[in-house]
């Protein structure tokens, strides 16, 4: 009994020998669609999940039909690889990939590829690049976007890494992503983690872009009173312009989508947000490098907030509101501001994402095509939408943009809306409707736009209390304290920035 199964599987790799473009591991909701992805554009694909009845459970079910193979050992899905090897896993990130990686070594030869399609830190990609290169082989991380749809039918693929891999991966990665104006929406980031990277910040900024929608539904919601079948409307309307995109539709439809009792079922729903961590990744990236993407380190602060529901219930009782909340005045001008406000603010978040890419890829040495990853997100992706062929625009006409603010698309667009922008925080602030993410924007914009900030007096204090030294603004470079009260000394802190 002992050597019968292995007979088993050994003769099925012989008749079955080198058949498969690919193997993927993973048979949960991404693996499955987007194998099947594969098999719709004529890969033969080698199915292998840690779980060996899923294999069989899948090709009898989902599978049945199609040219997948399966696999009940990693050995049995090598051998049925066509070389290069090319073996990619959408298996829970972190312990479970480095495992895999584990047991897929031996069993690989020097110029096989290894591919995360996982959601995996891009830390973890660039030790896994590292230690994978030592061993001759090839490793890639690739974020994966669009969820279970996506998967199926055409997600944003972000692929990043060792750079010989992408050769041997564009057919099959250009074949099954989303396209936009017939242009795939997958391309090479870059080197190591980036792929991970970019697909980072595209989930950060995804925060941002619904904290802003949530914000929009809120002013007009609290301060305008208006029913959500009215606010889906504004939101339908609003995607027939330059604000077209997922999110926004989705928001329209789930405005008007009714419970079994026929109420909306949105304003059933406990308003406690969650997370499961990538833009706090990123917010925290941002601080890292020095970026300011207050846009999304807000919108990672409101979903926190927002889930201290009972101590905000009790706060509710005993903080006092202004006198007025309702909104007085002309109201489809203000729910044109609204529109305003939102597409300027979403203009800054992008700016920033864009301004944390750059600043990674400085730190790293990556070597980034940012009209390429604006290409990447404009389809398959959550965040997809018109304005992203806007950006890939601006950096295609200009490679060393240095803020998309800067662009003459942008700053026209920014310029245009800017009244109406402020008019809304203004009537936020005033009503008391929290606006975190728009005002985070607007406080960005007057902050990038200022010649001089209060920076000296920050140095000033700085070097009062705790001899930090400043510099003067008539000659930046040099270091000075000062013995401000006449009782400190004249040693000074060393200087340096965290
Ligand atoms: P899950 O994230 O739920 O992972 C399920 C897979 O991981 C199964 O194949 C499971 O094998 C395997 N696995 C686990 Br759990 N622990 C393991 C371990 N210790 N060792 C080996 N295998 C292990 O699946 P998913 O939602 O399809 O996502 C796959 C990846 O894609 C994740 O990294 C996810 O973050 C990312 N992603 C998901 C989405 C989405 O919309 N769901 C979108 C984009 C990216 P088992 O069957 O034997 O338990």
């Amino acid at each position: 009994m002992g050597n019968a199964p292995c007979k088993t599987i050994k003769s099925v790799a012989r008749k079955n020998d080198h058949v498969a473009d690919i193997a993927l591991i993973g048979l949960a909701v991404m693996g499955q669609n987007l194998i099947l992805n594969m098999n719709d554009h004529g890969w033969t694909v080698c199915a292998y999940n840690r779980t060996t009845e899923k294999v069989d459970k899948f090709l009898n079910n989902e599978a049945k039909g199609t040219k997948v193979v399966g696999a009940h050992s990693l050995q049995e899905m090598v051998a049925k690889l066509k070389k290069p090897r090319k073996v990619m896993m959408l298996v829970k990130a972190g312990a479970a990939v480095d495992s895999f990686i584990q047991q897929l070594v031996p069993l690989l030869e020097k110029g096989d590829i290894i591919i995360d399609g996982g959601n995996s830190e891009y830390q973890d990609t660039q030790r896994r690049c590292q230690e994978l290169a030592t061993k001759g082989l090839l490793y890639v991380g690739s974020g994966v976007s669009g969820g279970e749809e996506g998967a199926r039918y055409g997600p944003s693929l972000m692929p990043g890494g060792h750079s010989e891999a992408w050769q041997h991966i564009q057919p099959i990665f250009q074949s099954i992503c989303a396209r936009s104006n017939d242009e795939p929406c997958c391309d090479w980031v870059g080197e190591d983690g980036s792929g991970h990277y970019v697909k980072m910040v595209h989930n950060g900024i995804e925060y941002g872009d619904m904290q802003l929608i949530c914000e929009a539904y809120h002013l007009m919601k609290t301060a305008l009173g208006m029913t959500p079948d009215e606010m889906s409307e504004v939101f339908a309307e609003w995607n027939k312009g330059e604000l077209d995109s997922f999110l926004i539709e989705i928001t329209a439809n789930i405005l008007k989508f009714k419970d079994e009792d026929g109420e909306p079922l949105v304003e059933k729903i406990r308003d406690a947000a969650g997370q499961k961590g990538t833009g706090k990744w990123t917010a925290i990236s941002g601080l890292d490098y020095g970026t300011p993407t207050t846009l999304i380190a807000e919108s990672v602060f409101a979903r926190c907030l927002s889930a201290l529901k009972d101590e905000r219930m009790k706060a509710s009782k005993v903080l006092e509101a202004p006198a007025h909340t309702k909104f007085t005045g002309d109201k489809e001008e203000f729910i044109e501001n609204i529109r305003k406000a939102l597409y300027a603010s979403k203009i800054v978040s992008y700016a920033q994402g864009f301004m944390l890419l750059r600043e990674a890829a400085a730190k790293f040495g990556w070597n980034l095509n940012y009209g390429g990853i604006a290409l990447m997100w404009r389809g398959g992706c959550i965040i997809r939408s018109v304005f992203l062929g806007k950006i890939k625009d601006a950096f295609d006409q200009n490679r060393d943009l240095t803020n998309l603010l800067l662009d003459d698309f942008f700053r026209a667009a920014v310029g245009r809306c800017q009244a109406g922008w402020r008019a809304v925080v203004g009537k936020g602030v005033e009503l008391g409707v929290p606006v975190p993410a728009l005002a985070a924007a607007l406080t960005f914009y007057d902050g990038y736009r200022s010649s001089v900030l209060p920076a000296n007096l920050i140095q000033a204090q700085r070097d009062y209390f705790g001899a930090h030294t400043y510099e003067l603004a008539a000659s930046p470079g040099t270091f000075h304290h000062t013995n401000w009260t006449g009782t400190g000394g004249n040693v000074s802190a060393t200087t340096y920035d965290a």
